[in-house]
């Protein structure tokens, strides 16, 4: 046997059993026993169901006695498992496990090609506009993050009350510009007392950052320009086709994917990014927006899907900055510098490479002990890195769910 290692040996050995014998030799010589065929392993809450088992809709298969439908989150089991799914009759979609906190799946040609650029005409044909973030609707009153309490603001404080109130993310040669500007730091120690906070009114300040905004929109949060389609109100077969595979792949009770159905389109030029942020609200107190006509509401997104449209010559990744850290906490991570994408995406623990009609999807919420929406999963903040070069097209759909399950399942 000299000259030959264990692996090629192996390797021959399998091939040999492999000619004469099944696919389960095939399996286990090449190591592809995690491939499920035409399967599927959904949870919730603690209640598997195997394949065409949905544990949704009555007690159908696996999914024990259950007369309520309940919300499901496919089961990652590993990082590289791969499950197979028929989201189009006849033709075999392989789901990947990338990554397990949180758990994140990808799907290679979710939409083919023509598909991809029938999307983007869609978009074009309607018009898009720039993209603005849910914050930039209630910048009404500023919140001064004083956070060590001695009732001043240092550069760090400063910086972090301007990106809380105005969804803009600032250097610290900025601030010390916009001190200058409005005559701030009287005695130049960059640490703003209340009363040198008193020299500005809120409307000075918020008129002096939008400025900066229009001059440099890069800083902002989000820097895109997005449209919304409507599946009920555009007759499109390629939008129809998408609303399918997105029933067949979630599983979820079709009210939730017949409802609030409309995603949004959108396209990130040069420099474009979104910083880090969550999909979805945690407060229990405000109503889902989806159900609510004030502006003071939270989101409230059980999933995300979302497809890359095109190829993205350079950058454009979707960063996870936070996945797979041990622990969680809130002020931590804010204070990091990690929410920046624009700056720090190469810091991210976790990012997916756009390509064309490749979907990634997550689960924003965990499932609760009723079956329904429980807390947001605090690893999935997530954002989109500048891209560098060329453009980079994407949609987005979020499957809405609030905590009222009646309500959610309720026709149309
Ligand atoms: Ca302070
Ligand atoms: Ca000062």
């Amino acid at each position: 046997m000299a000259g030959v290692d264990w692996v090629s040996v192996n390797s021959i050995v399998c091939f040999i059993l492999a000619a004469f014998n099944s696919w389960l030799f095939l399996q286990a010589c090449y190591g592809i026993s995690h491939v499920e065929e035409h399967k599927g392993l959904y949870k919730s809450n603690g209640v598997k169901g195997v394949g065409g088992e949905t544990c949704v809709g009555g007690a159908e298969g696996g999914c024990q006695e259950m007369d309520i439908p309940r919300l499901v989150r496919l089961d990652g089991v590993k990082v590289g498992h791969i499950q197979e799914i028929e989201l189009i009759p006849g033709k075999i979609h392989k789901i990947e496990t990338v990554n397990m906190k949180p758990e994140i799946f990808e799907i290679p040609d979710f939409l083919s090609k023509e598909e991809c650029l029938h999307i983007i005409n869609l978009a074009e044909e309607q018009g898009l506009e720039v993209s603005q973030t849910h914050l930039e609707t209630k910048d009404k009153k500023m919140r001064l993050l004083d956070l060590n309490g001695d009732k001043m603001l240092d550069m760090f404080e400063m910086r972090r009350t301007i990106e809380d109130g105005f969804d803009v993310y600032l250097e610290d040669v900025d601030i010390r510009t916009l001190y200058d500007d409005l005559d701030m730091d009287t005695n130049g120690d960059e640490i703003i007392t209340n009363q040198e906070m008193n020299r500005v009114t809120f409307r000075g300040l918020s008129e002096y950052i939008h400025q900066i905004i229009k001059a440099q929109p890069t800083k902002k949060s989000r820097y895109s320009e997005q449209t919304w389609v409507y599946p009920d109100r555009v007759q499109d077969h390629v939008v129809d086709a998408f609303q399918d595979r997105i029933a067949k792949l979630s599983r979820l009770p079709q009210p939730l994917i017949d409802k609030f159905s409309f995603f949004q389109v959108v396209r990130y030029g040069k420099h474009g990014h979104y910083n880090a942020h969550h999909d979805s609200g945690n407060s229990t107190e405000l109503q889902c927006c989806h159900l609510s006509s004030t502006k003071n509401c939270r989101i409230c997104r059980f999933m995300t899907i979302m497809v890359y449209l095109n190829e993205v010559e350079e950058g454009g990744e979707t960063a996870f900055p936070i996945a797979n850290n041990e622990t969680y906490d809130d002020h931590t991570f804010r204070s990091s510098g990690q929410v920046n994408l624009n700056n720090n995406c190469a810091k991210a623990n976790f990012s997916v490479t756009p390509s064309p009609g490749k979907s990634v999807f997550w689960y924003n919420h965990f499932i609760n002990e009723d079956g329904w929406l429980g807390n947001i999963d605090p690893y999935t903040w997530h954002g989109g890195c500048p891209v560098t070069k060329g453009s980079k097209w994407i949609m987005n759909r979020w499957i809405a769910v609030s905590p009222d399950r009646e309500m959610d399942l309720s026709p149309l």
